[in-house]
């Protein structure tokens, strides 16, 4: 695969097609600046700064590009609030559909069929497979990510918390957990460290 690529790219710029520096610059993009920290940093803000939460909630593109967010495969956001009540789940069950400024590229489970068809089936044996255990007095809420509309979990601050800067809180927020199939935890954390 590396070898066709390179081939195609060679062949590509011989040919005029394409600039090999705008090349490099696409994948320096989404190398150091594209992926889960951005989302982290949105979390974490949103944890910190109720009104920022509000405007995150009421009109996700925009609290976004407060902090400049956009782009690409990030167009049409939506944030869903996971609570103590509520757990939120997102999928695309038709392809590998996913909020790109934020998250980054798409984990390899996430675009896999059997995650697309299982997240919606049997949503809680996936998350129990991830490790998350969610209680049967707790609705499950899974979201089908399209072309149009793309969604970042917002999820539960971990209790013990409290008074954390929003940098030591993005530390804490996982890319799973913003796609609603992993939980923020401060113990999870601190053993990785
Ligand atoms: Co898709």
């Amino acid at each position: 695969m590396d070898l066709r690529v390179r081939a195609l790219e060679s062949l590509l710029a011989e040919k005029g097609y394409v600039d090999p520096a705008a090349i490099d610059r696409v994948i320096e993009t989404y190398e150091t600046r594209v992926g889960p920290r951005n989302g982290a940093r949105v979390v974490a803000k949103a944890w910190s700064d109720p009104a920022y939460k509000q405007r995150l909630l009421a009109n996700a593109d925009s609290a976004l590009a407060e902090l400049g967010y956009t782009g690409q495969q990030g167009e049409h956001m939506v944030v869903l609030e996971s609570t103590p009540e509520v757990h939120h789940m997102v999928v695309c069950t038709l392809c590998s559909c996913y909020p790109w400024p934020t998250l980054g590229l798409p984990p390899t489970w996430y675009k896999s069929a059997p995650y697309r068809s299982r997240a919606v089936i049997d949503p809680r044996g996936v998350l129990a497979e991830f490790g998350v255990a969610v209680g049967d007095d707790v609705e499950v809420r899974v979201w089908d990510s399209t072309a149009e509309i793309r969604y970042l979990v917002l999820p539960e601050r971990p209790a013990g918390t409290e008074g954390m800067s929003e940098d030591a809180l993005a530390a804490l927020v996982t890319r799973d957990s913003m796609i609603g199939v992993g939980k923020v935890s401060l113990a999870a954390a601190g053993a990785k460290r």
